[in-house]
């Protein structure tokens, strides 16, 4: 389904017309670009059966936007898109990359200051003359300049969740082809690191001398739809630019080779090198075509024989990172990492009582699908204003309601939990006679990132201290490669959870805790949690990307609390 992609690019669509000076239109894209976004039916489905009539049916659709969507229908392109998108003086895409900026603050840095890009924006903070525009201040620019310090030093790197579509759109071109015999993802990606710089592939076909094969192949995964640049074609490896200047190289070898290629290709390359001296030890030699004891090769087809040779259990490839793993692999103390089939549920979603957009029944029923045996909601609190948080009585409402479901349901339950948020000064925006009555309460920080170290920690520490706490949602308040974390003493918080017994949560979205700091908090004794933070029902599928984390950190089934039938 391709409603989403559409939508996204009529959206992009209504911001370059924002840019500019024409009235009512940017809104008319806008609108029928949620409206797509929100579609239960396939637009394709939708043009087949009425064809341009049955798209002016739908919300915000008009005759001149219809003929744009039929034009995305048959060519996968609109090119009116690429036409604004060549006209406009602003490199709008990266500009928008900068946390707190929008559409509205970068026309008025381009009316006031003529800021195209990055550059002009970093050069305009250095001369300070972002601060005195009307409605962004001293404040504004710091934060500005901050969030592009940020974007540099993550430059160039992806997000897994934000390339899995790309990813696997690959895997399945690639996978059809009838004389490939084995495939796989290799490289950061394999080893689900949670920025990828590149995409790796590995392909392996029973013998690379058959030219005819390898330029099938090559030509295949060169010519996709999505290609922007070919950087280099040749035999053994192809490499390409997709969209969003993402890089993905592809690696072809012989199937006697593919154990081999793949333990190499999977890196990290710290990894291989410390690999690489055991085999020397052993008196083997090891690289991407196999295991050799002098010229005779001992295993190349198979990656975990390769391990065993060498003396050592297969290692996941989330802890190749020659961070202990080798150690603990030659002493058979791998530990058995958790895995997505223990997970029993998710203890943060939020509905549309608040800022969500389905209903409590939706996203049980779809927890349900997921195999679930019970969903949390976790619905903001009356201080988060944005998200229409609850006050006190529209949690009981909404207890009500929880009640009434429950009843529909076997061998499932809907848990009421609560994000509650954590004030200024540590206090909870809840009373405890309303905490009582939930089934678990979570705390989170959501306003005044800006404190410092110590009364930040301070204030979330005496969050904690209120005992009817279960979970401490998304830590830090980072988001990957978006915002760094507020300052916080992070080993002072997991003592603390350890001492009240919190469960400190992952949070797939944000990538918060990271997996070094949740491999600190295992060490400690504390439990974690994995949720989604899913703010729409098919956002719960992306637990997966939490469980990732947790898996680089190590975390077994016992360390997760929602892997227990009951929290
Ligand atoms: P990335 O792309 O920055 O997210 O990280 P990787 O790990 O995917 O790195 P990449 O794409 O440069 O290379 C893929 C793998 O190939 C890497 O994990 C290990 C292996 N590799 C690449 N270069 C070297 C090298 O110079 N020495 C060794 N031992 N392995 C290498
Ligand atoms: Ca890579
Ligand atoms: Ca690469
Ligand atoms: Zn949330």
């Amino acid at each position: 389904m391709k409603n989403q992609e559409l939508a996204e690019l009529l959206f992009e669509i209504g911001d370059f017309l924002d840019l500019g000076e024409v009235p009512f239109k940017p809104d008319a894209y806008k609108k029928a670009a949620i409206a797509i976004d929100s579609l239960e039916e396939d637009i394709f489905n939708v043009y087949k059966k009425d064809g341009i009539k049955g798209l002016e049916k739908i919300n915000g659709v008009g005759k001149s936007i219809a003929l744009k969507i039929e034009e995305f229908i048959k060519t996968g392109k609109i090119k009116y898109y690429k036409e604004l998108k060549k006209e406009s003086p602003i490199n709008l895409e990266e500009l928008k990359m900068v946390e707190g900026l929008g559409v509205r603050k970068i026309k008025k840095l381009w009316q006031e200051l003529k800021i195209r890009n990055l550059k002009d924006l970093e050069k305009a903070i250095e001369d300070h003359k972002v601060s005195q525009l009307f409605g962004f201040g001293d404040k504004t620019e710091k934060n500005i300049l901050e969030s592009i310090k940020f974007l540099r030093q993550g430059q160039g790197r992806f997000v897994l969740r934000d390339i899995l579509e790309e990813i696997e759109k690959v895997e399945e071109k690639i996978k059809k082809i009838k004389e490939v015999v084995s495939f796989s993802i290799a490289g950061s990606a394999r080893r689900k690191k949670e920025t990828i710089g590149d995409v790796d592939f590995l392909v392996a076909i029973k013998d690379v001398s058959d030219k005819y094969v390898v330029e099938k192949i090559m030509n295949t995964f060169a010519q996709m739809d999505s290609v922007v640049k070919i950087i280099a074609k040749g035999e053994t490896k192809t490499s390409i630019k997709i969209k969003n200047n993402l890089n993905m190289d592809l690696r072809l070898v012989s199937q006697s080779s593919f154990g081999a290629a793949l333990q190499y290709f999977t890196g990290s390359k710290e990894h291989n090198i410390a690999l690489r001296r055991i085999a020397m030890k052993k008196g083997y030699k090891l690289n991407e075509y196999g295991l050799f004891r002098g010229e005779a090769k001992i295993e190349g087809e198979y990656e975990e024989k390769i391990y065993e040779r060498l003396g050592l259990k297969w290692i996941p490839p989330e802890l190749r990172e020659n961070q202990g793993e080798i150690e603990m692999a030659i002493k058979n103390e791998l530990p058995e990492l958790v895995e997505l089939e223990d997970i029993k549920g998710d203890l943060h979603c939020h509905t549309n009582w608040n800022g969500g957009k389905n209903s409590i029944e939706e996203l049980a029923k779809e927890a349900i699908n997921l195999g679930y045996s019970y969903i949390g909601i976790n619905d903001h609190t009356k201080s988060l204003k944005i998200e229409n948080g609850l006050d006190e009585k529209r949690i009981k409402e909404q207890r009500k309601e929880i009640d009434i479901l429950n009843k529909s349901f076997k061998d499932f339950k809907i848990l009421q939990g609560s994000e509650v948020d954590i004030l200024a000064d540590g206090s909870l925006d809840i009373n405890n006679e309303t905490l009582k009555t939930l089934d678990y309460v979570s705390i989170s920080v959501h306003s005044g990132f800006k404190m410092n170290k110590k009364d930040m920690t301070k204030r979330v520490l005496k969050a904690m201290d209120n005992h009817y706490v279960k979970i401490l949602n998304h830590p830090t308040g980072m988001i990957v490669n978006k915002r760094e974390g507020y300052n916080i003493d992070i080993e002072a918080i997991i003592n603390k959870a350890l001492k009240n017994n919190i469960a400190i949560e992952i949070n797939s979205y944000r990538g918060d805790l990271n997996s070094q700091f949740a491999k600190l908090a295992k060490e400690r004794g504390v439990k974690l949690v994995i949720n989604s933070d899913a703010h729409d029902k098919k956002e719960l599928k992306n637990l997966e990307f939490g469980l990732y984390i947790a898996r680089r950190a190590y975390l077994t089934k016992n360390d997760i609390l929602n892997t227990y039938e009951k929290i």
